[in-house]
């Protein structure tokens, strides 16, 4: 009865299957029988059923990540654990085109786009932490005493304890093992709440860590909603030490309340509203590429995506043209197709928001540049959560259209007349996630870049990512900045030994 999503079960195969809890190294479903489906946006159908967490099986999978914390995973060698964590990253890799499959089916998205980002990355996060964490020292300090034999003071860096990991649905393999990757190589345990969306290459995960030797109990899924369902149990746990969570901005806010009691950390990835700076001494094809990416990869569901373009008025006309030549030649299909460059949204509540600011700039005036509604599809997909790529032009900038995150495959695009106009405008948000500016101009993508408040300014490229770097947002983009060093300031605490000689 409670099938769990196995090594090469294609679309068919898990069609009518049911996707399980991973607890204490095995997989399981709810006491209470409860379920809900989960969609492929491709055809809009179910394809399979989900169970739905109660707080029993929070509470089974908090306890299982607390027990392997205080036995096999906390006194087990670094060595050894990073052993462990590169066999996991191999296992990701050996298990390619399943994760591919699940992936797709889940979010509708390329296999283009999943094969050489979403899987690759989710492998990758694991690696990467093992070896920041193999090079990473700590300091210690000699104080001198009036005895004269003074102190040694050193610093142990010791992993937090239960992190929940609380994972969004546009990047889900991606964007969970970044957060389980260092949590795990830092030492802690993990339980994983992924999207309701999109739970299927979480609950697949499950399986590699098995197959790795990871140790029963350090990696647990618990599938559901966020209020009332396991997303709010889990972060309700007196038991859970740390939560870290990706999502939009207002969740963020509730999970913050709920990470009050008892003092726990919080690291926070949030939503974005983010601007890109075209400037006339850009290249333009370098601009017009990048920003074809920033705008309407994975069907514009990419949190550091470009909703607001700023264009230098000299250039305007000529990159509007450009950029929507362009956006009319990406190609709607099914994941698999070669040919395949968009896919569609990932709900059908998802379209429903997007289409509402669809509507939204037609009322404030927009002029529509293409797109503005959905695609004609062939029948069998037509039920599929399809939308247009979506540009415009023309509208105030007190627009909600510009103001608001709308998670979609759409910009609008504004002209300007200084350096300091471009990046007022780029400023004027409450978000501050990240930036894209274009200029062959060093000296000025210097300047802009400082002036931005952001977390990641990229200068003639976008979603270029080096791990070793710190990644968050200011303002309300987030809390904390993740990558490389700056991971372990949140999935570790120091400790200081003050030794009298
Ligand atoms: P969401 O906030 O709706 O959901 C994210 C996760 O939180 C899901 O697993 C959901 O079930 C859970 N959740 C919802 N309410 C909860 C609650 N009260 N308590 C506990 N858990 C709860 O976000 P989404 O729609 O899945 O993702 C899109 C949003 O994520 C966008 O705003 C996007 O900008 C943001 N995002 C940010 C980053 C980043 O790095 N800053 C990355 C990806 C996505
Ligand atoms: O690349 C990453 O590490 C990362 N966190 C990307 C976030 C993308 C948002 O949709």
């Amino acid at each position: 009865m409670h099938a769990k999503v196995k090594s090469s079960e294609t679309e068919k195969n898990i069609e009518g299957k049911t996707i399980c809890h991973f607890i204490n190294g095995e997989y399981t479903g709810s006491a209470n029988g409860k379920t809900f489906n989960t969609y492929n946006p491709v055809t809009g159908k179910v394809y399979a059923q989900v169970h739905e967490a109660g707080r029993d099986e929070v509470d089974a999978a908090v306890r299982a990540a607390k027990n392997a914390m205080n036995g096999v995973w906390g006194e087990m060698t670094v060595e050894k654990r990073l052993e462990l964590l590169y066999k996991l990253a191999d296992g990701i890799n050996d298990r390619f085109d399943d994760f591919l499959e699940a992936e797709c089916l889940d979010t509708g998205k390329p296999y283009s786009l999943a094969s050489h980002v979403d899987i690759p990355r989710g492998a990758a996060n694991f690696k990467v932490f093992a070896d920041v964490i193999k090079n990473v020292p700590t300091e210690s300090f000699m104080l001198e005493t009036p005895d004269g034999k003074g102190a040694l003071n050193y610093a142990l860096r010791v992993p937090k304890g239960v992190i929940a990991v609380i994972s969004p649905w546009n990047l889900p393999l991606l964007l969970m093992t970044w957060k389980v990757g260092p949590a795990l190589a830092c030492g802690n345990t993990v339980v994983v709440k992924p999207s309701e969306e999109t739970p299927a290459t979480t609950a697949l995960l499950g399986e590699v860590m098995n197959e790795a030797g990871i140790p029963a109990g350090v990696f647990n899924v618990v599938h559901g909603f966020g209020p009332d369902s396991a997303g709010e149990y889990l972060t309700q746990h007196p038991e859970v030490d740390a939560i870290t969570f990706t999502g939009e901005t207002a969740t963020g806010t509730a999970i913050m309340q709920q990470a009050a009691i008892g003092m726990r950390d919080v690291s926070f990835e949030l939503g974005g509203k983010n601007a890109g700076l075209v400037f006339a001494d850009c290249d333009m094809d370098k601009a017009i590429e990048g920003t074809m990416r920033s705008v309407f990869a994975n069907c514009g569901q990419v949190c550091l995506g470009t909703e607001r373009v700023y264009v230098e008025r000299p250039i305007f006309e000529e990159f509007v043209n450009r950029l929507k030549d362009e956006a009319e030649k990406l190609k709607p299909g099914l994941p698999k197709e070669e040919d395949t460059s968009f896919g569609p949204m990932v709900s059908l509540q998802q379209r429903d928001k997007v289409l509402s600011y669809y509507q939204k700039a037609k009322e404030d005036g927009a002029n529509i540049i293409t797109g503005g509604g959905i695609p004609e599809m062939p029948e069998e997909y037509k039920n599929g959560f399809w939308i247009e790529p979506t540009i415009w032009t023309g509208l105030p900038e007190t627009s909600a259209v510009i103001r608001e995150e709308i998670f979609g495959p759409c910009c609008h695009i504004q002209p300007f007349d200084t350096e300091e106009e471009a990046i007022n405008m780029a400023n004027d948000t409450q978000y501050g996630l990240a930036t894209a500016i274009w200029t062959e101009n060093a000296s000025r993508a210097h300047r802009v870049a400082a002036k931005i408040n952001v977390g990641i300014a990229w200068v003639n490229s976008w979603f270029l990512r080096d791990l070793r770097t710190p990644f968050g947002g200011s303002k309300q983009s987030g809390i904390g900045r993740e990558g490389g060093v700056h991971s372990l300031e949140f999935y570790t605490e120091m400790r200081n030994v003050c030794l009298k000689l």
